[in-house]
Formats: C-alpha cells, sequence, structure tokens
C-alpha cells in the first residue's frame, strides 16, 4: 500500500486519536490556570485561598503540562500520521492505542488526584528525598505503561508496512514516528527503573530509605531524552507538513532522517547535564556527557540549515530575488505557516540558552536559578507546544470532518500574538531575573527585607504581566479547538504531507538498518553511564528517609 495513496485517517484512527488530543487539552486548561495563579503568587499580589499551598499547584502545572499535555498530544498526533502515512491501523493496532490510552487515564487520574489533594507536592521532577503517596508513582507507572503499549502499536503498524513493501524506505512521518517512538521507550526505562525499584517500596514503607544520586541520575537519564520526544513531533511538523503548507518541497529527505537519527543517538546519553552541579559524580564522567550534549546539538543546527533551505528553494521558486527576498513570498496570513514559523523563530534564543546551559562553567551561574525555569518555556512552552497549536488547526478538522474556517485562523494568528507576548514577557524576565540570581522553584519571599530579593520584585510582577496574557493565549487556543471538534462546518481538511524536492539524493536505507543504530546507542549509553553508576551504587553515602515538607 503506497502512502501517496491514503489521503485520509480512517474514521476509527481518528477517534482514537482525537481521544488522547481531547485529554491534552484538559490538561492545558488545568495546568494553564494553575500556571497563572504561580505567576500571581510569586509577585507577591496574590495569596491562596483556602489553605493551597504554591508547591502544590506549581506540582500541578509542571505534571499536567510537562508530563500530560505534551505526552497525550503527541500520542495522538503519532497515531493519526502512522495511519495517515502507513495506512489504517489493523483491529490488533486500534486495540492496543485504546488499552494504552485507558492505563494512561487512570494513572493520570491518580497522580493528579494525589497532587491536588496535597498528597503528592513533590514538583514535577519527583526528586527524592521529598516523598509522595504511593498512588502518584503508581499513577506514574500506569502513564508510562500505557505510552508503551500506544507506542508497540505504532511501531508494529510501521513493521507491517515494511513488510508489504520490502526495499523501499517507509513513509518520511512514519519513520519519524517510529524514532520518537523508541527515544521515549528507551529513556522511560531509567524513570520506570527509579519509580519501580527505587521510589514505590520507599513509598510504601517497604525500604526506608533511598539512594538519592542513583534516583536523580535515572530520573535525568530519563528526563533529557525526555525534552527530545516532546521536539521531535514539532520537527515532524516543519520537516513533512510545512513544506507542503507553504507550497514547496522538502529539501531532504535524507537529512531529515539522519537528523532523527542523531537524535535517538545522542539525546539519551547526555542526563548529566542537569546534574553538573551535583557532588558524587566524578567530574570526567561529566565532561563525557557535555561532549556528548553537544553532538546533540547538531541535529538542531541541520534542522535550522534544512528549513532555511525548504524556505528558499520556495521563495527562489516564485521569483524572489536578493539574500533574504524569499521571506516575502511565504504565506503570512495561513496561521498552519505563521504559528510554527514563530516556534522556529523562537528557538534561536530558546536553544541559545540551552548551550549557555549546557556549558560546565556557565551552568554554575543559571543552574537552580530562575533562568532554567526561562529555558524551558522557550523550548518547551513556546517551540514545542505553540507548533502542536499550529498542528491542530488542520489535524483536529481533519479527524473531526470539519474545516479550519477564515475567522478560526485569524483567531489562531490573534492567539499566536498573545503567546509571543506574553511569552517575551514572561520567559525574558525569568532569563534576566536568573542572572541576578532568583532561585527557581519558589513561592514569594523577601529574605526578611534582603535588597538582593528586592531588586527581584520588577521581574516577578512582569512575569505575572506575561502569565496573564499567556492565559489569555489559553483561553484563546480553547475557544478554537471546540470549535474545531464541534462548531466549525462539516467538510473536507486537508493532512498536509510534503514531497520530496525533485533534485534531492536518493534515500541510503542504511538509515532504517535499527541493528546498526539500536548497537551504536546502547553502546553509547554503556559508555557514558556504566563506570559513574557502578560508582553511585558502590560508594553510596547513607540513604535519606522519605521527606514531606507541606
Ligand atoms: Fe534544555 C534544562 C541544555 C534544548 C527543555 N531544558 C532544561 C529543562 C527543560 C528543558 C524542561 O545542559 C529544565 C529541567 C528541570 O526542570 O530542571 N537544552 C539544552 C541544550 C539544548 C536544549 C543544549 N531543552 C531543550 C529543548 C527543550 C528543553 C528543545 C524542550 C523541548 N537544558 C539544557 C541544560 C539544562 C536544561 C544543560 C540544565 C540546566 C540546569 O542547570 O538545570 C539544545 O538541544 C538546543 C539546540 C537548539 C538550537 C537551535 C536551533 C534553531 C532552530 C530554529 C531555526 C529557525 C528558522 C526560522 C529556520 C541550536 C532549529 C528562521 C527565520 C528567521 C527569519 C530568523
Amino acid at each position: 500500500m503506497m502512502n501517496a495513496q491514503i489521503s485520509k485517517v480512517d474514521k476509527r484512527d481518528a477517534r482514537l486519536s482525537m481521544a488522547y488530543i481531547t485529554v491534552a487539552f484538559i490538561a492545558l486548561a488545568v495546568g494553564g490556570l494553575m500556571g497563572l495563579l504561580q505567576t500571581l503568587v510569586r509577585s507577591g499580589k496574590l495569596e491562596l485561598p483556602g489553605g493551597i499551598n504554591y508547591y502544590e499547584i506549581l506540582t500541578a502545572h509542571g505534571v499536567l503540562l510537562g508530563l500530560g499535555l505534551t505526552t497525550y498530544f503527541i500520542l495522538g498526533f503519532q497515531f493519526a500520521a502512522v495511519s495517515r502515512t502507513a495506512g489504517t491501523l489493523s483491529s490488533k493496532a486500534r486495540l492496543s492505542g485504546w488499552i494504552g490510552f485507558i492505563v494512561m487515564v487512570i494513572g493520570t487520574i491518580f497522580a493528579t488526584w494525589m497532587i491536588l489533594t496535597n498528597k503528592a507536592t513533590v514538583l514535577y521532577t519527583f526528586y527524592a528525598p521529598l516523598q509522595a503517596h504511593f498512588l502518584f508513582y503508581l499513577g506514574l507507572t500506569l502513564l508510562i505503561v500505557g505510552s508503551w503499549i500506544a507506542c508497540g502499536a505504532m511501531i508494529a503498524t510501521y513493521m507491517r508496512w515494511r513488510k508489504q513493501n520490502p526495499g523501499k524506505p517507509s513513509p518520511l512521518l512514519c519513520f519519524m514516528v517510529v524514532v520518537n517512538s523508541l527515544l521515549w521507550i528507551v529513556c522511560t526505562l531509567g524513570v520506570a527503573g527509579e519509580v519501580l525499584f527505587q521510589l514505590l517500596p520507599w513509598s510504601l514503607g517497604l525500604v526506608d530509605t533511598v539512594n538519592v544520586l542513583v534516583s536523580r541520575t535515572l530520573f535525568w537519564y530519563f528526563g533529557h531524552p525526555l525534552v527530545y520526544f516532546w521536539l521531535l513531533p514539532a520537527y515532524m511538523a516543519w520537516y513533512v507538513i510545512i513544506p507542503k503548507i507553504i507550497g514547496g518541497k522538502i529539501f531532504s529527505d535524507s537529512l531529515a532522517r539522519l537528523v532523527f537519527i542523531l537524535f535517538l543517538l545522542f539525546s539519551i546519553p547526555v542526563g548529566f547535564h542537569h546534574q553538573l552541579t551535583e557532588p558524587g559524580i566524578d567530574a570526567s564522567w561529566k565532561f563525557v556527557q557535555v561532549v556528548l550534549t553537544f553532538m546533540v546539538i547538531i541535529p538542531s543546527l541541520m534542522t535550522a540549515f534544512s528549513m532555511f533551505a525548504t524556505f528558499e528553494m520556495f521563495g527562489r521558486s516564485k521569483g524572489a530575488k536578493g539574500l533574504f527576498g524569499w521571506l516575502k513570498k511565504l504565506p503570512w496570513k495561513d496561521a498552519r505557516f505563521v504559528v510554527p514559523f514563530i516556534c522556529m523563530v523562537a528557538f534561536i534564543p530558546a536553544g541559545a540558552g540551552g548551550i549557555i546551559n549546557a556549558s560546565n562553567q556557565m551552568d554554575q551561574v543559571v543552574h537552580n536559578t530562575i533562568w532554567v525555569t526561562g529555558h524551558f518555556h522557550l523550548t518547551v512552552a513556546t517551540t514545542v507546544v505553540l507548533t502542536f497549536f499550529g498542528i491542530s488547526y488542520w489535524l483536529i478538522p481533519h479527524l473531526t470532518g470539519r474545516v479550519f474556517t477564515k475567522a478560526m485562523n485569524r483567531l489562531a494568528i490573534i492567539q499566536a500574538i498573545c503567546w509571543t507576548i506574553g511569552m517575551a514577557f514572561m520567559s525574558g524576565s525569568m532569563h534576566l531575573e536568573g542572572l541576578l540570581g532568583a532561585p527557581r522553584r519558589t513561592a514569594f519571599t523577601t529574605y526578611g527585607n534582603a535588597q538582593q530579593a528586592l531588586d527581584w520584585i520588577p521581574y516577578q510582577v512582569a512575569q505575572a504581566i506575561g502569565g496573564s496574557i499567556l492565559f489569555l493565549g489559553i483561553v484563546l487556543i480553547i475557544v478554537i479547538v471546540i470549535n474545531l471538534a464541534f462548531f466549525a462546518p462539516k467538510g473536507e481538511q486537508d493532512f498536509p504531507i510534503g514531497e520530496i524536492a525533485e533534485n534531492a539524493e536518493k534515500t541510503p536505507m542504511v538509515l532504517e538498518n535499527w541493528k546498526i543504530w539500536s548497537t551504536v546507542l546502547a553502546a553509547l549509553i554503556l559508555i557514558a553511564y556504566t563506570v559513574p553508576f557502578m560508582d553511585m551504587i558502590q560508594n553510596a553515602p547513607p540513604g535519606s528517609k522519605g521527606f514531606k515538607l507541606w
């Protein structure tokens, strides 16, 4: 079955995909409200009513948006992408998709319930020795197990395609989904190990203490690739969907595949760059992982090159002249293009911030300051999430049999402008305040009226202004999503898939040789982690009992 012949996602697959996307937007609404409250509390202008504490809503915000919105949206999008390019899911794969969904929802309900009842105020990184109720950890376990079942269904559909089309490269979008799913499965093994072997028994009282360093290391073994699990679906849209929307071609199929393979290889063995200030890890192993971190920057630089090439090729084909003449030829009134384009522009300072964080000496200045919060609001909350909004504008109507009207297109552009202004205020002032030494993960305090802390307050007020504008952005996106799901006129909305440029090189099949890539991946992980991990276990300090500070 060739992908070119399949132009619509099967109705049954569309329902599955919409189920995931619906939960994603519910998480956005609730988590977004928590974000607004946080910025207001931190500005010193609001006290939460009814004894609700700041860290409780901070945990809800991080878990619902960082782990909920992203994972559900990505799986929903990926199911649609696989069904559109590799053919309708088999009934077994679809059933697995539903089972995965139900398991994930049960897990999400457990975790959210514990957070909202103040029994899991441990923030989204659930760092030991902070200890949550065991149902929180069980909820996270179910979330991960459910996602594995869903990813398994996608990989099985890809394998069916390969079997039916021997010797041919798989559809690019489907290939990308498989890479992201593999990345997810391999990295979540770390957090699954942490939760199952350390945190669950500890929270149930089966063991008294936990090895904190091991738990954090397992978390970051998962935590950094997690950010690329978020990023890669945005890259899928940039590489495959955007060229079609602007009327151009994909610059190079091989380059896009190579970029995804590089992410698979280099995004995992780099967790130590989150632990550069952590004692107990030898500096030479931190150095190894920082070098690998700089390797994982390369595929993003290749992506920047590829996007510029796609835009320029298109512009020149329309007669653009001069160095930047092609910019004028892009479809500036189409939200499906404009919104992801804003994300690309935002990723330039966002990525530069990441490179600063990854540099050992500079990280000493910014680590655990609110600079880092500014960094991830530009990366995940702008580059990634705004691209997800851009995807929703054609994907949701495609799945619900409706159309993206001109009025909604206008609202979507207003939404993106709100997001850009709100984020410029919020993330910009977080970066600046961080450079002045303000810590992250902290409720409002003046530290006994210390001058340094008083100097931070104007930045915190700017964050509250930005946060309020962003919340308006959340209201607008929810209005658009409800319209596209239930009220927009019935019709056919295209699921755009770009074609490869005629003069692009032929795709080498080695890019799809999973034996090679999984061997290299395993080797890199073993090189980066084996010795320091054994060291953490053999020379472990006394474990810590659990703390509940709320
Ligand atoms: Fe990061 C902390 C390093 C990317 C998310 N990061 C975080 C945390 C999160 C996060 C959530 O090394 C906080 C975790 C916590 O709670 O503690 N990050 C990096 C590096 C990159 C990077 C090197 N991060 C991301 C992405 C994220 C994300 C992507 C989410 C999606 N990050 C770190 C480090 C820390 C960290 C340390 C720990 C700090 C600490 O001390 O705790 C790189 O991947 C960035 C590479 C990106 C580029 C940009 C390429 C630009 C492109 C756009 C092209 C534009 C076009 C349009 C075509 C090199 C592709 C142009 C048009 C025009 C008209 C101009």
